[in-house]
């Protein structure tokens, strides 16, 4: 019996042994699997980021020499001391923040045509001509443009002569006795000729002031679906010095911990759609004011800084694109691509 109990432990030791034998084959089949997988999946991920793995593997393939290539050639500035991106992840527009030439092969593609939109009423009739051949110089050159102006004074256009592909529309318009009206009229005017006839001419607007000239090259990075200009004055200027409205009694109304940034009022755009729909807003919010007895303290500004905070724009132009010498000339203003033309008051002003 003994014999037989000793023969019993002895077949068991041997079975657990065998057993213990098999789970450690197990384990290390499991682990050099799982380490060919992760060599597998390395593999795969450095190819595509050849540009990061490229440093840390001393042979290249000849695919990731040409994705390197291709990386240097579009390579831009890396620049840390500005605000490239809005928080809703809309790109602010400096220069070193995209490549023109890529940006123009994708827009001459789609064969986009842009409308230029300007009011020229009463005496600011004098900066049409600076206005035109500066423009010429300098905005959207080489892509079919619309230069529409809007004016009381038809004979006071001036007789420039226009680049291929670019026309001059001249929209004769009633002029307002108030100057303020003036300014702020121009969102219902751009309203009914966008869906009356710029959304059969062209497929975005760009809406500026007339005192600016152009001096250094404005083209297709500006524009996207709608898009804003930080004010040259306010771009680095804490929210509470924003001179949002700040009377609730009026549509302007912006409360004083909102607002993201402060837009100019002269420089604005998007599609003809989207455009319709900010003109839209501005002048029917104008309009509710009016009927208040209201109107908003920075006029159009105002009701245009009320529409980008509850519609954020998809682009932002950095004050590169609106630049005020009165201001000098900060380090981070590496161009000024339009800049205020100064005014004499007295000329232009009161009449
Ligand atoms: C005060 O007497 C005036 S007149 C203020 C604006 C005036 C005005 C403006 C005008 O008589 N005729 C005119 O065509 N405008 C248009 O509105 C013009 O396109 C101008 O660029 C825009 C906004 O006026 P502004 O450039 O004088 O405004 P700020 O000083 O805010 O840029
Ligand atoms: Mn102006």
């Amino acid at each position: 019996m003994a014999d037989c109990e000793e023969v019993f432990f002895a077949a068991d030791e041997r079975c657990s042994r065998r057993k213990c034998f098999y789970l450690l084959l197990c384990v290390v089949a499991l682990f050099l699997l799982s380490f060919c997988w992760y060599g597998v999946r390395r593999t795969a991920l450095c190819s595509h980021m050849a540009i990061f793995c490229s440093s840390q593997t001393s042979t290249r393939s000849s695919e990731d020499a040409f994705q390197l290539d291709l990386m240097k050639d579009v390579s831009l500035e890396r620049r840390t001391d500005v605000l490239m991106m809005t928080p809703w992840l809309a790109p602010i527009v400096w220069n070193g923040s995209y490549n023109i030439d890529i940006l123009n092969a994708q827009f001459h593609q789609r064969h986009v045509r842009i409308g230029l939109t300007v009011f020229a009423i009463k005496k600011y009739t004098v900066f049409m001509k600076t206005f035109i051949e500066t423009a010429e110089k300098f905005f959207m050159v080489g892509h079919k443009v619309n230069y529409y102006v809007f004016t009381d004074r038809v004979k006071e256009m001036p007789n420039i002569s226009l680049a291929d592909g670019r026309q001059l529309v001249v929209l004769e318009v009633p002029s307002y006795k108030r100057w303020q009206e003036v300014s702020m009229r121009r969102m219902e005017m751009i309203r009914d000729h966008s869906s009356k006839r710029f959304i059969n001419e062209v497929d975005y607007l760009v809406c500026v002031d007339v005192d600016i000239k152009f001096t250094d090259e404005v083209g297709v990075e500006i524009l996207s679906d709608v898009f804003g200009t930080l004010h040259p004055r306010y771009f680095r200027a804490p929210r509470e010095r924003f001179t949002y409205e700040r009377r609730k009694a009026s549509a302007a109304y912006i409360p004083p911990d909102e607002g993201d940034f402060y837009y100019a009022g002269g420089y604005f755009g998007g599609t003809v759609e989207e455009v319709y729909m900010l003109t839209s807003f501005c002048h029917s919010e104008m309009m509710t004011d009016k009927g208040n007895n209201i109107e908003a303290i920075w006029h159009d500004k105002s009701y245009l800084n009320k529409y980008f905070l509850y519609h954020k724009p998809t682009k932002v132009l950095s004050p590169e694109y609106l630049w005020d010498n009165n201001m000098g000339v900060p380090e981070v203003l590496k161009r000024r691509r339009s800049v205020i033309v100064p005014k004499n008051y007295n000329a232009v002003r009161n009449r």
